[in-house]
């Protein structure tokens, strides 16, 4: 299969997360990308093209047109202020706090439009985000030209962030995108099965009202795991939503016994709604030596997940999401698209 892929990600660099009680260098960082890539190469997955650039009409779909603008100009504004390094959030309108009343100031509005300190801003950032937005419209346009499968080597990641809120590494939600996408080009329904670790808050978040998308999520209990707030297994969707959102939490230290059944579960939904394509949101977090991770997936195991994919016999577009085991990134994201070739 096709691989799309943006040079333009490593803008997004030098960033750093706040990490229980320090301030470290993100986990989230370029040379995920690059050993995915090379990973790719390795084994002759297939060519590996860059994006056509694409405008935002389709993001705006899904993301609240001034929210995009905020992720354009936050960088600028912050430097305005004097201020230099990492961009990120330090306050964010909980509970009895405004949240209809933007701020002006940066760290007013950089609070507002977020949920976490964890989607940070480097000069650099805007340009990869919106390089990563179009690796997956245009691996989305390879499919819906007829290719049975595409992979959007997307960095940064995007299942995190939602409507109008960055967080967790992600800025725009790109399999979002791409589902939207589909939409407008004629399809009824898309399924976006998201296996990344953690729960896809903002996908949820995106489509829990909507019936034309649907999403099934396999992650770690928000109960001990991030984003904590969301994720649960009581969350079916809302209004015309209901029905269309799944939620399969797991235990900490899951393995394949016990994650495979849950994606069998995932598979009985996505084939049910008869979706017209499939997106996986593709996250390798789930693996045993992921640094931020409780999951207890090997690297064997991954191809055993794109073989099952594969079985669901639908046009499937891959956009990459977390994972942070940066030696072993490109074995596992990759040992899934091999498995799913092997059909
Ligand atoms: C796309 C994606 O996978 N985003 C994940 C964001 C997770 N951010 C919070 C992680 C908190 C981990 N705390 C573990 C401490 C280990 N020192
Ligand atoms: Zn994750």
């Amino acid at each position: 299969m096709k691989t799309v892929f943006s040079p333009r990600h490593a803008g997004h660099s030098g960033n750093v997360e706040l990490d229980t009680n320090e301030i470290v260098p993100a986990y989230e960082k370029p040379s995920r990308a690059e050993f995915i890539r090379a990973r790719i190469e390795a084994v002759g997955l297939g060519p590996i093209v860059e994006p056509q650039a694409h405008g935002l009409e389709t993001a705006r779909k899904v993301h609240d047109p001034a929210y995009l603008e905020f992720l354009e100009s936050v960088y600028p504004e912050w430097l305005a202020a004097g201020r230099s390094g990492t961009a990120m959030p330090y306050v964010w309108p909980t509970r009895a706090l405004r949240a209809d009343v933007v701020p002006t100031s940066i760290e007013g509005k950089i609070g507002f439009y977020a949920f976490d300190a964890g989607a940070t801003f480097v000069a650099g950032t805007w340009d990869a985000v919106r390089s990563s937005h179009d690796s997956a419209l245009s691996a989305a346009s390879l499919v819906e030209s007829g290719e049975p499968a595409a992979f959007a080597l997307c960095r940064p990641p995007g299942h995190h962030a939602g409507s109008n809120f960055a967080g967790g590494y992600c800025f725009i939600n790109n399999a979002a995108v791409a589902a939207q996408w589909f939409l407008d080009q004629g399809a009824k329904r898309v399924s976006i099965l998201d296996v990344d670790y953690h729960h896809g808050n903002g996908t949820q978040e995106i489509f829990y009202r909507r019936s034309d998308v649907q999403v099934v999520n396999l992650h770690a209990d928000p109960l001990f795991e991030y984003p904590h707030f969301l994720g649960h297994a009581d969350e079916g969707g809302e209004g015309a939503g209901e029905g269309f959102n799944h939620n399969l939490p797991m235990a900490r230290g899951t393995d394949w016994s016990g994650w495979s059944k849950a994606l069998e579960r995932g598979f009985k939904l996505v084939s049910d709604y008869t979706p017209d394509v499939l997106i996986v949101s593709l996250g390798v977090d789930t693996f045993e030596r992921d640094p931020i991770s409780q999951f207890k997936l090997v690297s064997d195991d991954y191809p055993k997940i794109g073989r099952e994919i594969a079985r669901l016999r639908l046009p499937t577009l891959f956009v990459m999401e977390g994972g942070y085991a940066v030696e072993e990134i490109g074995i596992n994201a990759v040992g899934v698209l091999t498995g799913f070739e092997d059909r």
